[in-house]
């Protein structure tokens, strides 16, 4: 009785006569049909950890001068790198549609504990980043990065600034008197991208059909790219691996 009456519905009837998955299209309109992309990313292979060490007096390194270094040391949680939150899942190129818009909410690169979190922060072209000092002195927050130089300078507890990332690629940032302090702007081309939960699931909704490019990025790592076709109205099952 109750299917008789859902296949009255027009858009329903029009499913049941026959029609395949691209009877969907037509909902979502010609120029809006999307699809979501999900999957699990695994880190098999062992992170190199040398990079991420605090620099000390005995070993400073390219920037920072060691000070705070050996005392960061003793405090805050050891960063584990290796962690599926520190890769970032992204469609890559142009996508239809855009230009995309920046989010009005800036993404935050918070500086807590002497550390700059999260470790890697992906953004889309455009995005304007806030760098709230929440301890209790001051930072010195700065990139040499081509795509995106910049240097906060010294500000204190309580305070924020911020920085507009026009260029895509990647920034590396860093705190001037501690050097421990190491986070990565991914600053992407459109907005279909994620970090996977610690899980290593991820999801990227509302992806308009088309070939793509899909790229896992980890900083250790070559980057892994993989051929997808996302069809409308469709759930694409990609799932990557570190090895
Ligand atoms: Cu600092």
């Amino acid at each position: 009785m109750n299917r008789q009456r859902i296949l009255q519905n027009g858009a329903l009837s029009f499913l049941a006569a026959g029609a395949l998955l691209a009877a969907a299209v037509p909902l979502f309109g010609a120029n809006g049909a999307t699809g979501s992309i999900e999957g699990t990313v695994s880190i098999k292979a062992a992170v190199p950890r040398d990079e991420m060490k605090p620099a000390s007096a005995t070993s400073p390194d390219a920037y920072g001068d060691g000070a705070g270094g050996s005392s960061g040391r003793e405090e805050g949680p050891a960063m584990n790198e290796s962690e599926p939150e520190n890769v970032v899942v992204y469609v890559s190129g142009t996508v239809q549609g855009g230009p995309f818009k920046p989010p009005a909410v800036h993404p935050q690169l918070v500086q807590f504990k002497k550390r700059l979190s999260p470790h890697v922060l992906p953004i889309l072209v455009g995005t304007i980043v806030d760098f709230p000092n929440k301890d209790d002195f001051n930072h010195n927050i700065f990139s040499l990065s081509s795509v995106k130089k910049f240097d906060l300078g010294l500000y204190k507890s309580g305070q924020s600034k911020s920085e507009t990332f026009d260029k895509p690629g990647q920034v590396k940032v860093y705190c001037n008197i501690h050097s421990q302090m190491r986070a990565i702007v991914q600053v992407l081309e459109n907005p279909f991208f994620t970090k996977p939960a610690a899980s290593g699931k991820f999801k990227i909704d509302a992806v308009p059909a088309g070939d793509y490019e899909l790229v896992a990025w980890h900083e250790k790592f070559p980057a892994v790219i993989k051929k997808v076709t996302v069809k409308a109205g469709d759930s694409l099952k990609v799932d990557f691996s570190f090895e």
